[in-house]
């Protein structure tokens, strides 16, 4: 495929207004538009898109801003032979500040005190109810881009990092690597668990019932993969009845998590919109993945983060 036409689609905008990267991607030797649903696309049309549409199964390329690709229907691109590339590769820097934060806060309480000055309250807390990372072990779920993101962050607090993986291969700065079979010994002596895989058949309730009893009481769980890897409802089950301690969580079985939802109540749970990957530079580095791409299908040469 020569790409002779890149579309970028309305829906990228959930994550930056679609003109930065229009015009970051000006310079291209062929034409970028912006297009909304409904488009007319050939073999020679490329779309950067957000969400999925039907009929950008007729286009020659399709590129998704996310890493995660679970909402498209890879089957569909792969019997109408288009071109299926993500994201991954550049989320490791922002969901590695997300998650660190996330545990600095569990740590120093700083979830409780800015809760309380909501109320304008001075809030006294025991003295037990503070801790240190220093020490403490992370499990890290999932140790691809974002995983090592986060490894390397909770390196840098003095965790004890330990991580899971398909192949249990070693990574650099996780000090034990276990394959998803060892899972239960890998989370049985964490202090943190933190979920970072993609959502497919395998991971999808990866976490219910058995591993939160598997946890220790003490432990917090952080989700930054997709809602569905984490059984909802035990997850709820689980910290009302004291198996876990807490949660980090930015994505949900159903987004925006709705108003009725549990987990927005308890103090010991924080909750963030999807926003763990954002930043302002989100359209700088699509715009990177992007020419780089256009270049090498106009050259012949296969893709980079091709699915399909
Ligand atoms: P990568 O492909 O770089 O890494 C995926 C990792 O998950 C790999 O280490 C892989 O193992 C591991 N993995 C896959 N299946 C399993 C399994 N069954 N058990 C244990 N480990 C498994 O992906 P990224 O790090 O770029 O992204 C991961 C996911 O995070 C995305 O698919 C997306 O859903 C989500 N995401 C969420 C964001 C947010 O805004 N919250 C932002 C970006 C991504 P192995 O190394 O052995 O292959
Ligand atoms: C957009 C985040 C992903 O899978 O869910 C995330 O990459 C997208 C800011």
């Amino acid at each position: 495929m020569t790409p002779d036409r890149l579309a970028v689609h309305d829906s990228v905008g959930i994550a930056f207004p679609p003109e930065l990267l229009v015009d970051a991607l000006a310079d291209l030797a062929i034409p970028v538009e912006r297009v909304g649903d409904g488009a007319d696309l050939g073999d020679g049309d490329a779309v950067a898109t957000f969400s999925p549409r039907p009929e950008f199964h007729d286009a020659g390329w399709v590129h998704c801003i996310r890493a995660g690709y679970d909402a498209f229907d890879v089957d569909a691109y792969e019997s109408e032979h288009t071109i299926l590339t993500n994201s991954t590769g550049i989320h490791g820097t922002t969901i590695g500040e997300t998650v660190a934060g996330y545990m600095l806060a569990f740590a120093r309480r700083l979830h409780v005190f800015r809760d309380a000055q909501a109320d304008r309250e001075w809030r006294d807390l025991d003295y037990a109810d503070f801790f240190t990372l220093d020490g403490e072990r992370l499990c890290v779920v999932g140790l691809g881009t974002l995983g090592r993101g986060i490894v390397e962050r909770a390196s840098g607090l003095g965790m004890d990092v330990v991580g899971v993986r398909r192949s249990g291969e070693p990574v650099p700065g996780v000090r034990e690597v276990y394959s998803t079979e060892n899972l239960h010994a890998a989370i049985a002596d964490a202090r943190f668990v933190a979920l970072a895989t993609p959502l497919t058949p395998e991971t999808e309730g990866l976490f219910s019932t058995s591993e939160f009893e598997t946890m220790r009481e003490d432990a917090y769980l952080v989700n930054v993969a997709r809602g569905a890897v984490v059984d909802e409802p035990a997850l709820v089950d689980a910290l009302q009845q004291g198996s876990v301690s807490g949660a980090a969580l930015d994505v949900f079985e159903t987004e925006p998590l709705p108003p009725e939802s549990p987990l927005w109540d308890h103090e010991e749970v924080i909750v963030t919109p999807h926003s763990g990957a954002g930043t302002r530079d989100y359209y700088r580095d699509i715009a990177g993945l992007v020419r780089e791409n256009v270049e090498r299908l106009a050259s012949g040469d296969e893709p980079l983060n091709r699915v399909v």
